[in-house]
């Protein structure tokens, strides 16, 4: 992409409603437009990062054997009526009446509509389980939305709901998500502390909530420091097998979020040196329910006596639009965003700075042109703004590598590639360029 051809309304200043440096970030950097309070429309920038996260996310599901669908973003409100939902839910939820005044609602979460789909569907234990998730934007009228995307009030949310015969069953889909999650976070490059949670609204009795450290997050936290140096390899995880023991390892450190906190359990489970207090930002929550809403809409499938068996069900959370946010704050620096590869919106930013030179230009050109037949994602900054407004313009979006452009492009055939991270320099003989970045 060049920038003469790009929508990157990049701002000198952070607007004064912008608390969090993560959302003072995605508006400076042009990601995010404000709709109204707690809605944005995500510019090409942020769209691009908010589809690489989504789509790790699908990755992972996928390889984990969850079924993706996608179910509508309104509901009737019947569905609701039936699990009993309808009035806890109070004001959180926008309820809309359509033209016959029939009661809908923009959905905060999708239990209900998914065991709908299940009770039409699946009949019997040989069936079992079932593994459905989907990606949909949400609204939640949200008390407080703040922080940008973080707390939003429409927001994209990755849930993923299980069905199965019994409790011990549902433990082993539960467990897989709980490692799908691990896994996710780690391509994310992110350190996602699983942490016992409440239920909430969603319910049931059996919950974890994936928090990564943020002294920015909203969430108090208080874990044994182990937790920090748990390392797995993930990447090859075979989800046929018992998982309990790499769930266990998590689970046996004591890790809460602050409403489960309890300082004589902190005192007797963890030693005093590894006692951990700090903030997080939750991105991702799984819970077990049982058949909190199988019982009541009538979820049954025949069990292997032939008789009718409640089902037992659990969904799982992931924050997709919070991630955008959450990951910003887990890496900038005083001049910007500091992307992970995994996500970043390009992997390489082409500075040309002297654009009025037609033969470093020209350069400047093939050497584009050499790198995205490569397949390398280039954002090139083409633009006719001097060196110094290029350089913090591209330090601010973050991209992880850059290549410049300049007077030895044509005297020695060599540019400079620049680590956003470390700020390291290298010089690089512009014949080398692909081969250097496919090292
Ligand atoms: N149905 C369950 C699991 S699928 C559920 O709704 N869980 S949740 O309420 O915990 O939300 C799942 C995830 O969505 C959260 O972990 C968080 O990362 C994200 N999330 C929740 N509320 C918001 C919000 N207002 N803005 C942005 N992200 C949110």
């Amino acid at each position: 992409m060049r920038l003469t051809n790009y929508f990157l309304p990049v701002l000198k200043e952070s607007p004064s409603d912008a608390e969090i440096i993560s959302h003072q970030l995605m508006m400076r950097a042009g990601m995010i437009s404000q709709s109204s309070s707690g809605i944005y429309s995500w510019l090409p920038l942020g769209l691009r990062v908010l589809k690489k996260i989504e789509s790790i996310v699908r990755e992972e599901q996928d390889f984990a054997g969850v079924n993706e669908i996608l179910m509508p973003t309104i509901q009737p409100a019947e569905l609701w009526k039936e699990s009993g939902r309808y009035e806890d839910y109070g004001k959180e939820m926008l309820r809309i009446n359509d033209r016959q005044d029939r009661e809908m609602l923009y959905g905060p979460t999708n239990e209900e509509q998914v065991t709908d789909i299940f009770r039409r569907s699946i009949k019997s234990y040989k069936e079992l389980p079932q593994l459905l998730y989907h990606i949909q934007w949400k609204f939640r009228d949200e008390l407080r939305p703040r922080f940008g995307v973080m707390r939003g009030r429409e927001f994209l949310m990755k849930d993923a709901y299980s069905f199965d015969l019994d409790k011990q069953q549902s433990e082993i889909s539960y467990n897989k998500f709980f490692v799908c999650y691990l896994k996710t976070f780690q391509r994310l490059e992110l350190k996602a502390i699983p942490m016992a949670a409440e239920t909430g609204p969603i319910g049931g009795d059996l919950s974890h909530e994936f928090i990564i450290i943020s002294k920015t997050g909203e969430s108090d936290i208080y874990f044994d420091s182990k937790l920090l140096e748990q390392e797995n390899e993930l990447l090859n995880i075979d989800y046929s097998k018992d998982l309990s023991i790499l769930v266990n390892s998590y689970k046996e450190l004591y890790a809460v979020s602050d409403e489960k906190f309890n300082q004589d359990d902190f005192d007797k489970n963890v030693s005093k040196e590894s006692q951990t207090k700090s903030k997080g930002i939750e991105v991702g929550h799984i819970f077990s329910f049982g058949t909190k809403y199988s019982e009541a809409m009538k979820a049954k499938v025949l069990n292997s006596d032939g008789k009718q068996s409640t089902v037992f069900m659990g969904s799982y959370g992931i924050g997709i639009s919070r991630l955008v946010g959450a990951i910003i704050e887990s890496s900038n620096d005083e001049k910007g965003i500091v992307w992970p590869k995994s996500v970043a919106p390009y992997d390489i930013g082409l500075i040309n700075l002297k654009y009025k030179d037609n033969k470093i230009s020209s350069i400047s050109e093939d050497i584009y042109q050499k790198l995205s037949e490569s397949g390398f994602e280039v954002l090139y900054d083409d633009k006719n703004d001097n060196p110094g407004v290029k350089f913090s313009r591209m330090d601010l979006i973050g991209i992880p590598h850059q290549v410049i452009v300049g007077n030895k492009a044509l005297s020695d055939s060599i540019i400079e590639v620049k680590d956003r991270k470390s700020g390291d320099l290298t010089e690089v003989k512009i014949e080398n360029l692909t081969s250097f970045f496919k090292k």
